[in-house]
């Protein structure tokens, strides 16, 4: 049977145990809060079970846990943070405040973060951005992973990146995807559960297709979404994500070679832009109306609404541990 704790027991034990390893307490409480968000609203595959990958990769010395971390700011509407070989949560929060300022006075602003690792989901980076009424956009790139079509070995990483958009008087709509047709993590729960993967998703060592999860964890890779369209949304990413913040390719990353690193040294681009001062004054009033649109030729959710009606449950039950997260949540506050 799990065990349901409120958010914030949570949120405190993960904190503790990230600082337990070494994580500076603003890093922890980003990370941390990152982790619990993506946990509570179900988005299992970067929730706790990510946990130990990120103690596993603090352990064996691949990612800094006190990084000596600088933001500055190289033109107007720009934010750099370099992260030192930190988390990137723990970077962006301290770029965050800045970056607003910068986006309300210019219009817009980027945010570039530099040698950092992210190895969680994007949207709890994103949606607090639409919570003040901006438009964000988020890009991070990770270890090779997607073969190309036509292509013999991965070179791009799964590459993600979110999309928040501020509605009046609603909770912001905001989507986050891979560019694969699954995330590596949700092949990891996969294997975990011994579910066969959907056709078309993965292909072992060899190239063949496969459904078999454990076959793509073992050197095999996955394939971008809707072909040769998501390939092309993967090198968006990683030339957003790794060159422009001068950051590592996903092919230059070197944690397999690493015991117990796991995480990317990889980097993250945002860009923040406020609709008002881009010249959208009736923006709210328009999304309505897009929105609107969309459900009355039949849409049936948007996106973010699964993980608002699971945050909306775990806000009254508690989040659900099993017995493994549990015990190493109770170690920690011991
Ligand atoms: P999903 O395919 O599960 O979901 C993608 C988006 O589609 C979500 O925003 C989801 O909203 C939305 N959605 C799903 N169904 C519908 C629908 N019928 N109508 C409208 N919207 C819909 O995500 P992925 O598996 O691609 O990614 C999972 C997580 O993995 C993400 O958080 C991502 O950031 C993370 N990731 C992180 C990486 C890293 O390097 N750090 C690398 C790759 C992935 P909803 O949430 O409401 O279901
Ligand atoms: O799920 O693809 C993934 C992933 C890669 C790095 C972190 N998550």
């Amino acid at each position: 049977m799990p065990t349901h704790l409120p958010e914030a027991t949570v949120l405190d034990r993960v904190g503790q145990v990230l600082q337990a390893h070494g994580v500076d307490p603003l890093t922890a409480t980003a990370l941390a809060s990152s982790i619990v968000a993506a946990e509570r609203d179900g988005t299992y595959s970067h929730g706790l079970a990510r946990l130990p990958g990120f103690l596993s990769s603090l352990d064996s010395g691949w990612v800094t846990g006190a990084p000596d971390m600088t933001v500055s700011e190289p033109a107007p509407a720009v934010v750099r943070i370099d992260a030192d070989n930190g988390f990137a949560q723990g970077a962006l929060a301290r770029g965050r405040d800045l970056a607003l300022r910068k986006a309300r006075e210019c219009g817009l602003c980027a945010i570039s973060i530099h040698d950092s690792h992210h190895f969680g989901s994007l949207w709890p980076d994103v949606e607090p951005f639409a919570q003040d009424g901006l438009v964000a956009l988020a890009f991070v790139h990770s270890r090779a992973r997607i073969v190309a079509p036509g292509g013999t070995r991965p070179v791009l990483g799964t590459n993600p990146m979110a999309f928040a958009l501020p509605r009046k008087g609603h909770l912001p709509v905001v989507w986050d995807q891979a560019s694969s047709v699954l995330a590596h993590g949700d092949v990891i729960l996969a294997a975990k559960k011994g579910h066969t993967l959907p056709p078309g998703a993965g292909v072992d060592k060899h190239g063949q297709p496969t459904r078999d999860p454990q076959a793509v964890l073992d050197q095999g890779a996955l394939t971008p979404f809707a072909g040769h369209k998501g390939f092309l949304i993967a090198l968006l990413v990683e030339v957003l994500a790794a060159a422009m913040t001068g950051s590592r390719f996903g092919f230059e990353d070197t944690s397999a070679r690493i015991p117990g690193a796991v995480t990317s040294n990889a980097g993250q681009f945002l860009l923040l832009i406020d609709p008002q001062r881009a010249g959208a004054d009736d923006f709210g009033a328009r999304i309505e109306q897009l929105l609107e649109a969309l459900v009355s030729a039949g849409s049936t959710r948007l996106p973010g609404d699964r993980r608002h009606a699971n945050r909306a449950r775990a806000l009254e039950h508690g989040i659900a541990l099993d017995d493994a997260m549990h015990r190493l949540l109770l170690q920690a506050s011991a």
